[in-house]
């Protein structure tokens, strides 16, 4: 059984009040809260365990290594990787699709090569793209998507040519919360000799992904929205990529050996990880996704799944709502504008409510463009979030709306 009251005790700060209000704490596609067993592994480690790792024969630096080295296992077995060689950690999303489009880049994209987003993808999965566009002259396209935020696959099939090498796209908006069907999109992908990058930033803390069942070639999400630290990521690649793509960033850790004349590159998945890596924050990840995996991702899920479609109900009977992203089956996050109330004005009022919720463009502004506006308000909702809490969005944008 699912028990929202015994889960919340796991997160202390869901305890603390804001401006002598209880917090409401609806902003998780930006970043979720950690529960205790995170932020104690985190101090306990630094108590009693931190060494560098893999390079101290001493007792501490073999145990901190272990510990690094588990959590690599862990992330393999959360996402089903065939292999934790393909396992790589980073800073996070954004620097793990930089590394892809700098390195695969590098290794497989020339002149006139194509590569395709979508409109709803992040800034951090589009900019990359533009700067190797600038670099080695490859072409973007994009994929266009309905009014309600649903992916054209027609309109994609169309996109491909001999020249489209890979296509990149998120596995969830983190406007929309459209689940997108990277499944089919890989097998189309595939079947016209391309790539597939699944972003998982939005996806990973809200189900099961399983990289296998995908079919994807690449995978990416961030610690920190998935109850873990921040400054820790994933880059999961598929091994004969990998491989055959050269090191991102040079220095120790990555090498085999050097000498002035020449370098040999270590194994997989060294090769990627330049510099002391942050061994705190994978065996902090680690713990984190142990946590959710013992609440079960399938419960997470309906818990989840249920609050938005309760959220959508409730929000949609506000007068002058519009709300953005109706996709069937969507996930865990509600987009929004109220009347002519700018979303500034909307989200610092409910500030002042104890209710924490994201406005802007959230870094994505061609999505913007594609929807109208220059920015909407957002609330998004995590496995601690309550009925309760979306009860009390509804009541003060209802309370908002009435001041303007
Ligand atoms: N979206 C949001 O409020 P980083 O910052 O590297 O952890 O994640 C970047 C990123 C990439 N892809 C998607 C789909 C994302 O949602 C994000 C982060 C946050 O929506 C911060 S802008």
């Amino acid at each position: 059984m699912y028990d929202i009251n015994t889960v919340r005790k796991d997160f202390p700060i869901l305890g603390r009040e804001v401006y002598k209000r209880p917090l409401v704490y609806l902003d998780n596609a930006a970043t979720t809260q950690k529960p205790r067993c995170v932020v104690e592994a985190i101090a306990n480690e630094y108590y009693s365990v931190n060494a560098n790792v893999h390079r101290g024969v001493h007792f501490l630096s073999q145990q901190a290594t272990d510990l690094h080295e588990a959590a690599r296992e862990t992330v393999r077995r959360f996402i089903n990787a065939r292999d934790v060689a393909e396992v790589v950690f980073t800073r996070g999303t954004t620097e793990s699709l930089n590394l892809v489009a700098s390195s695969y880049g590098e290794a497989f994209l020339h002149e006139g090569d194509e590569v395709i987003v979508t409109v709803m993808e992040h800034h951090s999965d589009i900019v990359p793209w533009q700067l190797l566009r600038e670099r080695k002259g490859i072409v973007l396209k994009v994929v266009p998507m309905t009014d309600e935020g649903v992916l054209d696959l027609d309109a994609y099939e169309q996109l491909f040519t001999p020249r489209t090498r890979l296509v990149c796209v998120a596995h969830v908006s983190n406007v929309l919360g459209t689940v997108n069907p990277v499944k089919r999109m890989a097998e189309i992908a595939h079947a016209h000799g391309a790539h597939i990058l699944v972003d998982g930033a939005q996806s990973v803390p809200h189900f099961k992904v399983d990289v296998q069942d995908i079919g994807c070639d690449f995978m990416v999400f961030s610690g920190h929205k998935v109850y873990g630290p921040t400054g820790i990521g994933v880059l999961y690649g598929r091994e004969d990529l990998l491989d055959r793509m050269p090191p991102y960033q040079g220095g120790g850790e990555m090498i085999a050996r050097v000498t002035f004349e020449h370098t040999t590159y270590e194994r997989l998945p060294f090769k990627f990880e330049a510099g002391t890596p942050d061994y705190v924050g994978s065996h902090a990840l680690a713990v984190a996704l142990d946590y959710v995996s013992a609440l079960g991702m399938d419960h997470i899920h309906a818990h989840e799944r249920a609050l938005t479609q309760y959220a959508m109900e409730q929000m949609q009977a506000i007068e002058g709502m519009h709300l953005f992203g109706t996709a069937p089956g969507k996930d865990a996050v509600v987009a929004f504008n109220v009347g002519n109330i700018h979303p500034l004005d909307l989200g610092t009022l409910l500030d002042r409510l104890g209710i924490a919720i994201r406005t802007g463009h959230h870094c994505a502004q061609p999505l913007m463009q594609r929807c109208g506006v220059e920015g909407m308000a957002r609330a998004s909702f995590a496995l601690y979030n309550t009925r309760e809490e979306v009860d009390a969005l509804v009541q003060g944008i209802d309370r908002v709306r009435k001041m303007f």
